[in-house]
């Protein structure tokens, strides 16, 4: 549904549509019908009514309606058809919470300029020597690529200038980083990321993701934000997102009220409002894991795995969480990192990556579980880079999935 504000006439109405080509498609019949009729009326001169007036007025008195009419409906499908930039939707999306002080989408809108510089860069990879290892590795023993310094530098950079965020917590930083100016002395939000996940991929030019989540600070807002403001579960979360620099680049998020995603034309500079209120196919066909792992899993996951095998499931896996679930997001699937005997308790990050995540895919009406079973938003959180074992996706195939876990779970291997 959309409400939007028409000026005709110089009075200005707001209207609720659908959808522009659904309401098209509703009304259009019971235009045809009443045109038909009309012009029945014009062209039977014998009608009483008719015999008063002349033909012009007719017309006049029928057609002007029908002028207005139909003038009001181009300038509605002119309006919903206009490009919606992403600072665009983002103040209208704020303009409807009643009592809001603007500082969340200035939030959003600065993770959107860090996405833009880190885009750039990404884009220009192959060209300069900012690619291959930097020869340090970050806080879960990865490998660093420079890409991963520059993205998380720049993000750092719009985040502290931002005046919002008073502490942010990254995948390349052991410690989560307070942020303290005098412009952010009351600021309300503390941000969780993974500045360039699959960032292995850099090197062989295959997409790579940004992976973010916002919550609210629980520390009172006069001091240095505290590690209990970044440890809150995923139910605490206000908003997440993530960015995935492929073919095109897109920013997709939800803030707990749909997913929309938002792709950049690099014509304009600008992300443009591309999928809207975006709900993810129920069932699908596609299972994503890393399949090399499989003799490492446990017994349930290696069965679930030959059932998506025998089902002639397609398996696609690019190493790069945000990549492969965007595909499933749009075209349904699964996506499983479980444990394995390397990863006891799974490899992907509890905070930065697993939670918003499963934001992203509750929020599209999908499900997000562990491989123990246990709703990921709400599993408990201990430490910054704590990990996790991860199954989400489709509702059918996560519920399929949940099955072989309780059918061959207790077996003993
Ligand atoms: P990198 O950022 O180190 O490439 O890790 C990517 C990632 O966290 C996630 O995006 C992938 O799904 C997963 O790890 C890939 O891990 P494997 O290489 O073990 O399959």
């Amino acid at each position: 549904m959309k409400i939007i504000r028409v000026k005709i006439n110089n009075k200005i109405s707001n209207f609720k549509f659908l959808d522009s080509y659904y309401w098209i498609n509703l009304n259009l019949p019971f235009l045809i019908l009443v045109f038909i009729i009309k012009l029945n009326i014009v062209f039977l001169p014998n009608i009483k009514f008719r015999r008063c007036i002349s033909q012009t007025q007719v017309i006049f008195l029928f057609f002007y309606g029908d002028f207005l009419y139909l003038r009001l409906l181009t300038k509605c499908i002119a309006i919903m058809n206009k490009i919606v930039t992403l600072d665009e939707f983002i103040i209208r999306t704020e303009k409807e919470k009643p009592h809001s002080s603007g500082s969340f989408s200035r939030l959003l809108r600065d993770i959107g300029i860090a996405a833009k510089i880190v885009n750039r860069e990404v884009n220009k990879a192959g060209l300069v020597n900012i690619l291959g290892v930097d020869g340090s590795t970050n806080s879960t023993g990865d490998d660093v690529q420079k890409l991963d310094v520059f993205a998380n530098e720049k993000f750092i950079e719009t985040l502290s200038y931002s005046g919002e965020v008073c502490g942010i917590a990254s995948e390349e930083n052991q410690d989560f980083i307070p942020v303290q100016t005098d412009k952010n002395k009351l600021a309300q939000y503390v941000v969780v990321m993974d500045p360039l996940d699959g960032s292995s991929n850099i090197d062989v030019n295959v997409s790579v993701g940004t992976i973010f989540g916002i919550y609210r600070r629980k520390s009172p807002a006069e001091g240095p934000c505290q590690l209990d403001d970044f440890l809150q579960k995923g139910t605490e979360m206000v908003a997440a997102g993530y960015v995935l620099y492929g073919t095109s680049t897109l920013l997709v998020y939800s803030s707990g009220n749909g997913v929309n995603g938002f792709t950049l034309d690099p014509s304009i500079g600008e992300f443009c409002l591309s999928h809207r209120n975006i709900q993810m196919p129920v069932a699908g066909n596609y299972y994503s894991v890393n399949q090399g792992y499989y003799l490492k899993f446990d017994l349930e996951m290696r069965r679930y795995i030959d059932h998506c095998s025998d089902l002639n499931y397609r398996l696609r896996y690019i190493g790069s969480m945000v990549s492969d679930i965007h595909r499933i997001m749009f075209q349904g699937g699964i996506f499983l990192y479980p444990n394995t005997r390397k990863y006891p308790k799974g490899k992907l990050r509890l905070l930065y990556e697993c939670y918003p995540m499963a934001y992203l895919i509750e929020q599209a009406g999908g499900t997000a579980i562990t491989c123990k079973l246990e709703r990921v938003m709400e599993m408990d959180i201990h430490a910054l880079h704590q990990t996790s074992s991860i199954a989400m996706g489709s509702r059918d195939m996560v519920k399929d999935m949940k099955e072989f876990v309780e059918k061959y779970g207790a077996v003993i291997q």
